[in-house]
């Protein structure tokens, strides 16, 4: 499907983006680094079903699904070698983390892809602490689709008080009978739906059946969601968590709005869980986003043993604000970005009626502000919009669709400020925002990052249907 051979996009780079690239580094290796990663993409094998399935073959960072989890702690310094050995470029996106451009893992934008064979070195600080992930830039629906993804925690200079800290990577697979994965990615109908959801659903690269858990622990959840398209709405059926973190920003405590979890791709959420069931009992987490293929998606099966504590906590104090600098409501410049494409009538899992035209060959079933970047080839997009750096800006993004849209925003976090007009109510910062069907969210912040950063559809078929922009900030 993807129409561009590998030969042109190198001619271009050589004679374009590839030489500003190649002055950069330089200049970022100046400082001593805390930590070194290689990551290495490359075809694996893993067991996602467990027995009696047989292992199923995937791409894969380090062979393992996720990959490693990358830890530091804020303000540190890590150096990553990515070295690939598929049989197609990659890239490697630090999804959240407030980077310099040039190591922001988009190919054409901020680096050529990484050939087969060749290697690259990312090399950054971490500015904020939280919840992040990895995963490529580059053939993106069908590598994290495969198995590429990978957990990043950047730890608090002051932890939370816990009793035990968990990250859950949430992967989402289209698997045949015998384990395998299906091909046929990048199909138009799908693309023009709610993308290609799967019919497996793992944590950390494995379908779930049991998390052993105490009676009276308090548990920090670092919910990621990795899934190319599939949106959690999480239920802790006798349980009552509490959101302290969204992307990775600290929010105040709070149980989620109706007691669900939602949790779109590229999302995270931190909860803190106390295990408030008895000991031997057992009780589920359900995923019930989609009503109508609602399912279990883990047994909390606390142990025999007694309570780890007489007398419940009190309730978890809020995480220390991270760098970045508040936006000028007042003065702020506004924009809007209108979101439009697929089919209608969306929102159920039947939605039919294709309009004609979206069926076209050049896969343009999306648009941002009327544009669409199509597939990886971003050669002639030029910016939708185009910010100065420093100032303070509002987007009203309206999505005139039928289908649920997480729009990230590459190299900033945001305040969500409105929802459908009204002001919401924490303001929460975010990178990642689920807009439903027919909705308006206001986001602000300051563009302070130097760039060209990808403004895109997180369901990463929309984003291949040309739901994908370039926002500069000069
Ligand atoms: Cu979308």
């Amino acid at each position: 499907m993807r129409g561009v051979p590998i030969r042109r996009r190198s001619l271009l780079l050589a004679a374009g983006v590839g030489g500003l690239i190649a002055a950069l580094p330089r200049v970022v290796r100046a400082a001593p680094v805390d930590k070194d990663v290689r990551l290495t993409p490359a075809p694996g094998r893993v067991a996602l079903v467990g027995t009696p399935y047989p292992e199923t073959n995937v791409w894969c960072y380090n062979g393992t699904v996720p990959g490693p989890e990358i830890r530091l702690r804020q303000g540190e310094r890590i150096r990553i070698v990515c070295d690939n050995r598929l049989t197609q470029g990659t890239t490697i996106h630090w999804h959240g983390i407030r980077v310099p451009n040039p190591m922001d893992g988009v190919p054409y934008v901020t680096q050529p892809p990484i050939e087969p064979g060749r290697s690259f070195t990312y090399e950054f600080a971490v500015p904020d602490a939280g919840t992040y992930w990895y995963h490529p830039h580059d053939h993106s629906s069908e590598q994290i689709g495969r198995g590429m993804m990978g957990a990043f925690v950047i730890e608090e200079l002051t932890p939370l008080p816990v009793d035990r800290e968990v990250v859950w990577v949430l992967g989402d697979f289209r698997l045949v009978p015998d384990a395998s994965i299906a091909g046929g990615f990048d199909n138009p109908m799908e693309m023009s739906m709610a993308g290609r959801i799967g019919n497996t659903v793992t944590i950390n690269g494995r379908v779930p059946t049991d998390f052993a858990v105490r009676s009276g622990e308090r548990i920090r959840l670092r919910l990621i969601n990795a899934a190319a398209a599939r949106i959690f709405g999480l239920e802790f059926v006798h349980h009552r968590p509490i959101v302290v973190a969204l992307d990775g920003q600290p929010i105040a405590p709070h149980p989620p709005d109706g007691g669900r979890v939602i949790l779109a791709p590229a999302q995270r959420i931190d909860l803190v869980l106390d295990m408030t069931g008895k000991a031997g009992s057992k009780s589920s987490i359900v995923d019930t986003f989609y009503r109508q293929m609602a399912y279990r998606l883990v047994d909390l099966a606390y142990a025999d043993s007694p309570p780890l504590r007489a007398k419940p906590l009190a309730p978890p104090a809020t995480l220390a604000r991270n760098t970045q600098p508040e936006p000028d409501l007042a003065r702020a410049q506004r924009h809007i970005v209108t979101l439009t494409g697929g089919m209608m009538g969306g929102g159920s899992m039947s939605g039919m009626g294709m309009g004609m035209g979206m069926m076209g060959g050049d896969r343009a079933m999306w648009a941002i502000n009327g544009t669409a970047i199509v597939g990886d080839d971003m050669r002639h997009m030029k910016p939708v919009l185009t910010l100065t750096r420093g100032k303070s800006y509002v987007l009203a993004i309206d999505n005139r669709t039928a289908w649920y849209h997480p729009i990230h925003l590459h190299g900033h976090s945001f305040r969500v400020i409105t929802r459908n007009g009204r002001s919401t109510k924490y303001r929460a910062w975010r990178d990642t925002v689920l807009i439903p069907p027919r909705e308006r969210a206001e986001i602000a912040f300051v563009a302070d990052n130097p760039g060209d950063w990808m403004f895109h559809c997180h369901i990463l078929d929309h984003q291949d249907g040309g739901m994908m922009a370039v926002i500069r900030v000069t």
